[in-house]
């Protein structure tokens, strides 16, 4: 892989400086904060654009004929332009704000899938599908008779491509996989399922609540039907995220929820639902969220998603290697193509004991199943631990996790 450049660098080392909760101790250690992939700490920019909205604007939106609810709206659909731009999406009214990712794959669940599964039809998943891309498919199979298959990964943690295209078949609906898994850092093939769903006329939702953090990503160039992500995982606030869906599907799509701003007319003899994108956000939304995401947006923009990526899979390699060093060190997910995540397990030490222990040495990482079980089943493990990377993370984070994980070594032995 090429170097990057020294000022590009430069700037992505400085950028653990606008990160205020990164600049603290815990248990007497500086922080080390490796669990950005379950919620990524948010930058000065992000909080202060949040305050200010609370602070002089807050006001409802898309109601009032006053100066803050027009500030208000100002921002909260400005936010949308900047969403619509970051991903490439064709136009805004294909930009639909949601609670997050679990929230925009249960939408298309219920709104797209609903009306149209028959007994016998199938979602296609994948074997590490987080649960917030599994069980919303499952409730809807429930409800129709449709049943999910997943197809099968191997002891990488990759996706059996073969197995995947021979599981397409007339009865598929729907095919939904991670951009990114979150339990394995697998970054799947994603333009080659797309191109092998579409040639069989199968749309595809993409699952990016990891992808989006990490990587640049065009909606239009990957030509996926559906994409999802949560602002919390890309330095935004927690509560928001984003559904995109192209607008043909959305267009005969039938609203999710009903409710105030998501109507043109309300008689009892019948309603008659807003345009797009607000056909789909029934309800005061969360209005200083999407103000948040239009500023982490901004924020990533001043970094540059390419140096983000670079970044990232310099320091992921590195902590790879660095935990491959341990003794008694088993790494679950080493695929070709990762970004950000790495699970592992250390001699049979427990990880929850081992993420306490490194708590005390001031080293933050997630344990446990990472809501993604049948990734844990097919591991043959309870659980993992699992660090994180993202854009303010250092070599000097991973030396301090590689350090924590030996004491724990030491106090178990
Ligand atoms: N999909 C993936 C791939 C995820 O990683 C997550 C959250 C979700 C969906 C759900 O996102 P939400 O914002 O709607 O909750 N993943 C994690 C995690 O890995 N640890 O905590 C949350």
């Amino acid at each position: 892989m090429s170097q990057p450049q020294e000022n590009q660098l430069a700037s992505i080392a400085d950028c653990r400086r606008d990160f205020p909760a990164l600049h603290q101790q815990v248990h007497g250690h500086p922080l080390a904060f490796l669990d950005s992939a379950a919620s990524a700490q948010q930058p000065e920019s992000v909080i202060e654009a949040v305050a200010r909205y609370q602070q002089r604007d807050h006001a409802n939106v898309h109601r009032g004929v006053y100066t803050l609810s027009h500030r208000a709206t100002e921002a909260y659909e400005g936010a949308r332009d900047k969403i619509r731009s970051f991903i490439n999406a064709a136009n805004r009214r294909e930009v639909i704000l949601t609670s997050g990712t679990t929230e925009s794959i249960n939408l298309v669940a219920q709104s797209y899938c609903r009306p149209l599964l028959q007994p016998g039809d199938e979602i296609l998943i994948t074997h590490m599908e987080h649960h917030a891309n599994i069980v919303p498919w499952q409730l809807v199979c429930e409800q129709t008779g449709a049943v999910v298959v997943a197809a099968p990964i191997n002891d990488a943690g990759e996706l059996d491509i073969d197995a995947f295209d021979q599981l397409l078949s007339e009865r598929t609906r729907l095919v939904a996989v991670a951009h990114v898994s979150n339990a394995l850092g697998t970054v799947n093939p994603v333009e080659e399922l797309i191109s092998r769903a579409q040639a069989r006329d199968i749309p595809v939702l993409l699952d990016g609540a990891q992808g989006v953090p990490h990587m640049s990503v065009d909606v239009r160039a990957l030509g996926c039907d559906f994409y999802a992500f949560s602002a919390h995982k890309m330095f935004g606030p927690t509560g928001t995220g984003v559904l995109f869906g192209k607008e043909a599907l959305l267009e005969d799509m039938p609203p999710y929820q009903g409710g105030g701003d998501m109507i043109l007319e309300v008689s009892f003899d019948g309603t008659t639902y807003n345009e797009l994108p607000y056909k789909f956000e029934a309800g005061t939304p969360n209005i200083s969220g999407v103000i948040g995401l239009g500023a982490a947006i901004d924020y990533l923009l001043s970094v540059g998603m390419d140096n983000v990526a670079q970044h990232e899979t310099q320091l992921l390699d590195y902590m790879m290697q660095q935990l491959g060093d341990i003794d008694g060190m088993r790494l679950i997910g080493t695929a070709g193509s990762k970004a950000s995540v790495q699970s592992f397990l250390v001699d049979d030490i427990h990880p929850h004991d081992l993420g306490t222990i490194l708590d005390h040495q001031g080293v933050a990482i997630r344990t446990g199943h990472h809501c993604a079980m049948p990734v844990m089943d097919y591991f043959g493990v309870p659980g993992t631990a699992r660090a994180s990377v993202a854009l303010y993370n250092n070599r000097g984070d991973i030396d301090q996790l590689v350090d924590a994980i030996r004491k724990a070594q030491q106090i178990f032995s």
